[in-house]
């Protein structure tokens, strides 16, 4: 190259620099960073963009996003706003080499997200693949972890269509008018975490048995074919909570409404099933069938609570029951309306509701969903404006008015609703699950990273449809995924019409036994389960972690998604290939070898490791969680390199609230070694609830393979003698 020549590079060089200078400059001159109380900072591209922007729909309190105070100190973040092309707000956000990147809630592919773009828009998403770029949910919200292991998160408040793309750095780019960006800064990603659920809330402590195994297809009809499957469970002994009934149980899909010939008498089902053991959970879709005389339609059309086109008049869309109408969720009287149609429905003695199609899904138009210029009239907080604007908190806001509806109808249960469609912060109202998967080791695989994404992005209960939603799939990848299903936070076999029966018992001897063990083994956790979610319910920390929380300045742990952490203490190690022959990279340290089965395994069934340093509390095998008290209470102890562990038992009623009024017990268990005998005894206990009178049972694991084990009393100091180490189940 010639001096001339480089010399002009060189200038020309110079003159972009200055270019993109004073373009940064423009913006930074522009935009403000204000302080939140809870130490997060505040952005906003002017000081009129702060002041005019719509209310927050992802913070608990809306009112807590406009506690800005001044502040000279914004940290290392500094997103630059511009508005591009289309006329999109944009917010970009440089991040540094060996940063990875985490979050935007519901995506199919790996659970590192450097490189993708993804666009929050509520859809349908059927079958959906890697290059699927909105699915159900609308999460605008990214963790960052840099490379030393320190972290800070991103939430983009906006409730319109957003594209996020991780492609170099981090870039919001929605329509509609600018919105603030909340950055947190954490010591770790935990941290982090913790700070966006002081922002957007934590879930409510689910009902005991929500965290059991669920069964569910579309659709199991009649009465007799439910009754069958329940009894089922209990004749092959495998463990399960909660029957599933989808839209068939509905007379021509009215929602509200039951086919007389397939269920004459709805409360009779759901007495026959409580009286096995079960809990029900039958579906509601917003789609209201327009048709005068079908009570739901007049007392919806008499208090005006539908949709409206940009011309004023209903909006109708075809779905399930033919033409229907749909309520406008933004208006608070419309979701009172909604939540009164629960009361009769609940007094049948549903135990939970399940809303399906909210994105929302309409057939036969390209879009999938209503027009954009649909009109929703708001109210309280909430400004009319288009469907636009509103969409991707629809089904947030229908989830909302479910909880309400069936919280009020049984005012001393829990409420438990399962959405499809959600918002960043909807974790408030409902759990999720992964929405059409197919019955494909591609899908399988998935399940972890994105439970694991969406645990990052606020919402902690969820879980794939096991087995696969489309198409059949072989034996194997239903023991598989049962293997992996059963240790996520929503645990739930669900498949499509037309697909051969995919109940537990339905492939073979060997996929039953595989099933059983599964579903066993997450019995046998629902003590460590439950304390996570009431920890989850606490502090926002989510239940299934990606395994780079043991060690988030690992690089090597970064892109770890075929293995992943329950709560801080339990790695899951799955086979998500055919063969099981992947390697996945596990954490530092002397992880020790769990098995909850007496020594005997399973191929097919994740492995489990227990972290050096922690004690897990462990129930007997139950067929559901109520069946009988947590007598005796195991622990399994797995001592650090100074001969020390610790671990944590959250226990209350179950259901109800008198949790909230001290009503349960939180125990810490601590274990000492001294030369060859351990000490276990109880650190510290919290709560009103009296300690049960029951057996424990300390098992001391060893590097081995081998445990000491001792009896004793709950309560009492137990000290377990190394010496008579023995291997499971000898
Ligand atoms: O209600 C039927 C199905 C349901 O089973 C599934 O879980 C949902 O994701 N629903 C979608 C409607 C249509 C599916 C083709």
């Amino acid at each position: 190259m010639s001096n001339a020549h480089s010399r002009r590079t060189r200038a020309a060089q110079l003159s972009l620099m200055l270019t993109m200078i004073s373009v940064a400059a423009t913006h930074a001159a522009a935009q403000v960073a204000t302080k939140l109380p809870t130490g997060a900072i505040r952005w906003d591209a002017s000081e009129e963009a702060a002041r005019g922007a719509l209310p927050s729909m992802s913070f608990a309190n809306p009112t807590h996003r406009e506690r800005r105070e001044p502040t000279t100190k914004a940290g290392p973040v500094k997103p630059v706003f511009s508005t591009d092309g289309q006329g999109r707000s944009v917010v970009a956000i440089s991040v540094e080499g060996g940063t990875s990147l985490y979050g935007t809630g519901e995506n199919a592919g790996s659970l590192l997200r450097n490189g993708r773009t993804v666009e929050a828009w509520n859809t349908d998403a059927y079958g959906y693949r890697e290059e699927t770029k909105s699915l159900y949910q609308s999460h605008p919200w990214v963790l960052a972890v840099r490379a030393d292991g320190s972290a800070f998160g991103v939430l983009a408040d906006t409730t319109w269509r957003c594209e996020i793309s991780l492609v170099d750095g981090i870039t919001f780019a929605a329509d509609g008018p600018a919105f603030p960006v909340i950055v947190m800064e954490g010591k770790t990603p935990q941290d982090v975490m913790m700070q966006l659920a002081a922002h957007i809330g934590t879930i409510e402590l689910p009902p005991l048995w929500a965290i059991g195994y669920h069964q569910c297809r579309y659709s199991y009809y009649p009465e007799a074919r439910v009754m069958e499957v329940a009894e089922g469970f209990r004749a092959h002994s495998i463990p399960c909570d909660v029957i599933w009934f989808d839209i068939d149980y509905m007379h021509g899909y009215r929602v509200f409404t039951f086919d007389s010939s397939h269920f004459p008498e709805p409360k009779r089902t759901n007495d026959e099933l409580h009286d096995l053991g079960f809990r029900t959970i039958w579906m509601i879709d917003p789609g209201v069938k327009a048709e005068s005389g079908y009570s739901v339609f007049d007392s919806g059309s008499a208090g005006e609570h539908w949709v409206n086109k940009a011309d004023g008049s209903v909006y109708t869309g075809e779905v399930w029951p033919g033409q229907c109408v749909f309520p406008d969720y933004t208006r608070p009287e419309t979701r009172v309306w909604w939540a009164g149609l629960y009361t009769s429905f609940m007094a049948t003695g549903i135990d939970g509701v399940w809303n399906d199609m909210n994105e929302p899904a309409i057939f036969n138009v390209p879009s999938k969903t209503m027009p954009e210029d649909n009109q929703h009239r708001g109210g309280g907080d909430l400004s009319a404006g288009p469907h636009a604007r509103y969409h991707n908190v629809y089904g947030m806001l229908m989830a909302m008015a479910t909880k309400d509806g069936i919280a009020a109808a049984n005012p001393e249960k829990r409420p438990f609703v399962l959405t499809r469609a959600n918002y960043i912060g909807g974790h408030r109202y409902a759990a999720t699950w992964t929405g059409d998967n197919a019955a494909e080791w591609y899908d399988l695989e998935n399940s972890i990273p994105m439970a694991l994404n969406l645990g990052l992005s606020g919402q902690p209960f969820c879980g794939p449809d096991i087995g696969g939603f489309i198409g059949n799939g072989d034996g194997q990848l239903f023991a598989r995924w049962m293997g992996i299903g059963s240790l996520l936070p929503f645990s739930r076999g669900h498949t499509g019409k037309g697909n051969r029966d995919k109940e537990p018992w339905a492939f073979d001897a060997n996929v039953e036994r595989s099933c059983r063990m599964a579903l066993e083994r997450r019995y046998r956790l629902i003590p460590y389960l439950y304390s996570l979610f009431e920890e989850s319910s606490r502090t926002g920390m989510p239940v299934a972690r990606p395994t780079f929380f043991a060690d988030p300045a690992d690089p090597a742990l970064r892109s770890e998604d075929d293995s992943f952490l329950l709560g801080d203490d339990l790695l899951v190690v799955a086979k998500t290939t055919p063969l099981g022959d992947r390697m996945p990279v596990l954490p530092r340290g002397e992880w020790r070898s769990l098995n909850l089965h007496d020594g005997a395994t399973d191929p097919d069934l994740p492995d489990l490791y227990l972290r050096p340093g922690a004690i897990l509390p462990v129930g007997p095998i139950e067929q559901y969680v109520d069946e009988r008290p947590l007598d005796p209470l195991t622990l399994y102890v797995s001592l650090d390199p100074s001969g020390k562990a610790r671990g944590t038992l959250y226990e209350d009623a179950g259901d109800g609230y008198g949790y909230r009024s001290g009503e349960f017990l939180r125990t810490t268990y601590q274990a000492t070694r001294t030369g060859s005998a351990v000490a276990v005894e109880i650190a510290s206990t919290f709560g009103k609830l009296a300690r049960p009178e029951r057996s424990i049972v300390v098992r001391v694991m060893l590097d081995d393979g081998r445990e000491a084990v001792a009896i004793s009393k709950d309560g009492q100091t137990i000290s377990v003698d190394l010496a008579t180490a023995k291997l499971p189940g000898q």
